[in-house]
């Protein structure tokens, strides 16, 4: 296991020197000027809106992604963050209006189009299209890419300071031992954390059985008792400072925090994990869905992708990006592959699951 990306050199170059994390905060521009005219407009997508909102999880994005677009199109862009999809979910539900785009994971894009939240894209004027990796392509979540534009995949590890914490963590059952209580955190994410114990025991991530998730459910309240907090990309400031020694956490934060500190390291556990892509998609409520579409396909040019890759250390779907790249995502080894699994929907289980979540949220 430790041959594993500890001592694997998963960042090639690093990020820009000085730029911060801290990417959560809204990014807006007054009065971008376009450059020059924009290929959208050329291949019938008409004049685009001013404005366009999006709502993506919180670092994953390109440095310059947004300003360049805004400089290119512009489209003024207002740019929030989450950290779950259950947030996003929440929200969409709740009925919240005004979003151009967001980024769902495959069993969030399920939820979405069971509620009939998305607005189908206009692939025709996607030109940019073929640039994407067909294994990314007609997924389960949607068979024939009418809702989705892959974004970026990833899957769910630990991460550790190897200078702190030996051996290196190989197992979710660390977060029952408590050697470093108070040391340890997993992210506010029910699908990673429920997921994990279901994985520890030997079942599906995605499993909905009532006993399974029983056990699951025992071994979550262990393990709080001996956990930080459950925090998600925040972590990162937390393993860079030493505050937090052990975390659940997804592979392209952990390379984000590893650009600053190199003693973060990474370890997909023995009994497997999850993995998941993460698509943009156009909630049926969008008030800018021409500007919404030139964005789609600035993002699915071969620069571009690689450059929202390279920041947020999260793999590409764009296989014009892949030599373009700056520093190389962690990409897991085929035996690492094989022992993960993608997330999907659970259907009628979500009810048990959030059940469940919040009775180990107080338990
Ligand atoms: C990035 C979040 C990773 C996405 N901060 C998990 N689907």
């Amino acid at each position: 296991m430790t041959k594993g990306w500890t001592r694997r050199e998963f960042i090639g170059q690093g990020l820009t020197a000085g730029m911060s994390l801290g990417m959560g905060a809204a990014l807006t521009a007054c009065g971008p000027r376009r450059t020059r005219e924009p290929e959208e407009q050329m291949v019938g997508v008409g004049a685009l809106e001013d404005e366009l909102t999006i709502y993506n999880w919180s670092d994953y994005i390109g440095a310059t992604t947004v300003s360049d677009f805004e400089n290119e199109f512009g489209v003024r862009v207002i740019y929030d963050t989450y950290e779950s999809n259950e947030d996003l979910l929440a929200k969409l539900q709740a009925g919240a209006r005004g979003y151009d785009l967001i980024c769902p994971t495959g069993y969030a894009v399920d939820v979405l189009r069971a509620f009939d939240l998305l607005a189908p894209i206009d692939r025709s004027v996607l030109t940019n299209w073929g640039n994407l990796s067909p294994e990314f392509l007609g997924r389960s979540f949607d068979p024939e890419n009418r809702y989705t534009v892959p974004w970026l995949w990833g899957l769910t590890g630990i991460a550790y300071r190897a200078d702190l914490v030996d051996p290196a963590p190989d197992s979710w059952g660390v977060f029952l031992d408590e050697t470093y209580r108070g040391k340890m955190t997993q992210p506010d994410d029910m699908r990673d954390v429920i997921g994990c114990w279901l994985k520890y025991r030997g079942y599906s991530g995605n499993s909905t059985d009532p006993g399974q998730l029983a056990q699951a459910k025992a071994d979550a309240i262990r393990a709080k008792q001996n956990l930080k907090s459950f925090v998600s990309a925040p972590v990162k400031d937390q393993l860079i400072a030493g505050d937090v020694w052990i975390a659940q956490l997804w592979n392209g934060d952990t390379a984000q925090a590893r650009t600053e500190e190199p003693d973060v390291s990474f370890e997909i556990p023995r009994e497997g994990s999850m993995m998941y892509l993460d698509s943009m998609a156009i909630p049926r409520s969008a008030r800018h869905p021409k500007a919404a579409h030139a964005f789609l396909n600035f993002i699915l040019r071969p620069e571009v992708a690689a450059g929202i890759s390279d920041r947020s250390g999260y793999g590409s779907p764009n296989a014009g990006a892949i030599p373009l790249q700056t520093r190389v995502a962690l990409t897991p080894t085929p035996e690492e592959f094989a022992r993960l699994e993608y997330q999907e929907d659970l259907a009628e289980g979500t009810a048990l699951w959030d059940r469940i979540w919040t009775e180990i949220k107080v338990g």
